[in-house]
């Protein structure tokens, strides 16, 4: 079952946390984790426009937290702690992955995302971001390597931020490929409100790299003297959920904010998004951040929920599985226990939808190649299916 990290954390940090926000992964607040209200298997489901059964693969991982999808079926969820866990045939295997790099797993950190690459068939990379130990601290950082069995082998590294620092706040981090030999990573700003406007370093930041990890020479700033030419956008606070549209080529994130103030945003190269100068929510303590929510050359969300829901995780459905849903963002929901089902109209928010109320923590959302969503959750760690019926 879960793995206490409190143990992990000193109390200086543990304190800060407190202080936090309701992205907390110390799971103080689960309390009304409705275990029971968890859709049982089999069961239909009755949406606006969808009906599925939900089928509940795994109820006994551990803060999962990113889900990749194998061409031979497997699926594999990377523990916040540091394991990735495999599923083959639908069943939780008692091995785990071997090969795994070392996380700094304490507050929010530890090992995140996993995605493999849209031509993973062809080349076998699968990339993993993660909260990297070292002299000073953690940083967010970004491998790939290639699975031979049941290890991670030929591992490289393709990006660490910087610099370390030590807290255990707003790591991110989201992996999108953008199908034309880009990956991004996506960043927080480490629980300081003013990196997230400082262009020398990576936090608070979205990341545009190569699929090799190097820099594109058409980011928006390499030639800016002292930035960090991985930038692609910033003003961000923590981003834990970004998808890349091939559709309408399109990179959707959203953040964590303030309470009041998470967002959707479109991100595009240069932009600020304009954290902490801008935001339409208040410190967790209760008091001011800023004054205004909107000032010329920072951009606005397309969308922002008061009162949070504390996003995690996000998918767009892009199968025929789900017709009705096609387009749609569905994005999980920490504090509020749930997925939100976003309709988009012209990349403007259209309206929202909630599924699976009541289900726990949900960390991860993601839509397989043969068009299934698939959820993760906290306490209990669980991993769902989501089946349409016809
Ligand atoms: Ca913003």
């Amino acid at each position: 079952m879960l793995k206490t990290i409190n143990a992990v954390i000193t109390p200086i940090l543990a304190a800060s946390l407190l202080l936090s926000c309701n992205e907390s992964d110390l799971n103080q607040n689960v309390s009304e984790t409705p275990e029971q209200n968890a859709p049982a298997t089999g069961e239909v489901t009755k949406s606006e426009q969808e009906n599925f059964v939900v089928d509940t693969l795994s109820n006994e991982l551990s803060n999962p937290w990113g889900i990749a999808f194998l061409p031979d079926g497997k699926i594999l969820v990377t523990e916040k702690a540091g394991e990735i866990r495999i599923f083959k045939d639908g069943a939780l295997l008692p091995e785990k992955m071997t090969g795994v790099p070392e996380v700094f797993a304490s507050g929010q950190g530890g090992l995140l995302d996993i995605k493999t690459h849209p031509d993973y068939a062809d080349n076998g990379w699968i990339y993993i971001t993660y909260s990297k130990p070292g002299e000073g601290g953690a940083a967010t950082a970004m491998i790939r390597g290639k699975i031979d069995g049941n290890a991670l082998v030929q591992t490289e590294e393709l990006f660490r931020a910087q610099p370390y620092i030590k807290s255990g706040h707003h790591f991110g981090s989201r992996i999108a490929f953008d199908g034309k030999g880009h990956v991004f990573v996506s960043t927080g700003e480490r629980g300081t409100k003013p990196n997230a406007q400082n262009l020398e370093n990576h936090y608070g930041k979205v990341i545009r790299l190569n699929e090799d990890g190097s820099v594109p020479n058409d980011n928006p700033f390499v030639n800016t003297p002292k930035a960090k030419p991985e930038i692609w956008s910033y003003g961000h606070r923590n981003v834990q959920g970004m998808v890349y549209d091939d559709a309408s080529n399109t990179l959707f994130a959203h953040e964590h904010g303030p309470k009041g103030g998470d967002e959707i945003n479109i991100v595009l190269p240069g932009k600020n998004y304009g954290w902490p100068v801008i935001t339409y929510g208040i410190d967790y303590d209760g008091s001011t951040i800023s004054e205004i929510s909107e000032k010329e050359g920072l951009e606005q969300p397309i969308h922002y929920w008061d009162p949070s829901i504390a996003p995690c995780g996000m998918a767009i459905v892009t199968s025929n599985k789900f017709p009705n849903w096609k387009g749609d963002l569905l994005i999980g929901a920490l504090s509020h226990t749930h997925v939100v089902r976003v309709e988009l109209d012209n990349k403007t928010f259209a309206g929202e939808e909630k599924l699976l109320e009541g289900v726990g923590r949900v960390r991860a959302v993601a839509e397989s190649p043969d068009g299934f969503i698939y959820v993760a959750t906290e306490s209990p760690g669980m991993l769902l299916k989501l089946s349409p019926t016809n």
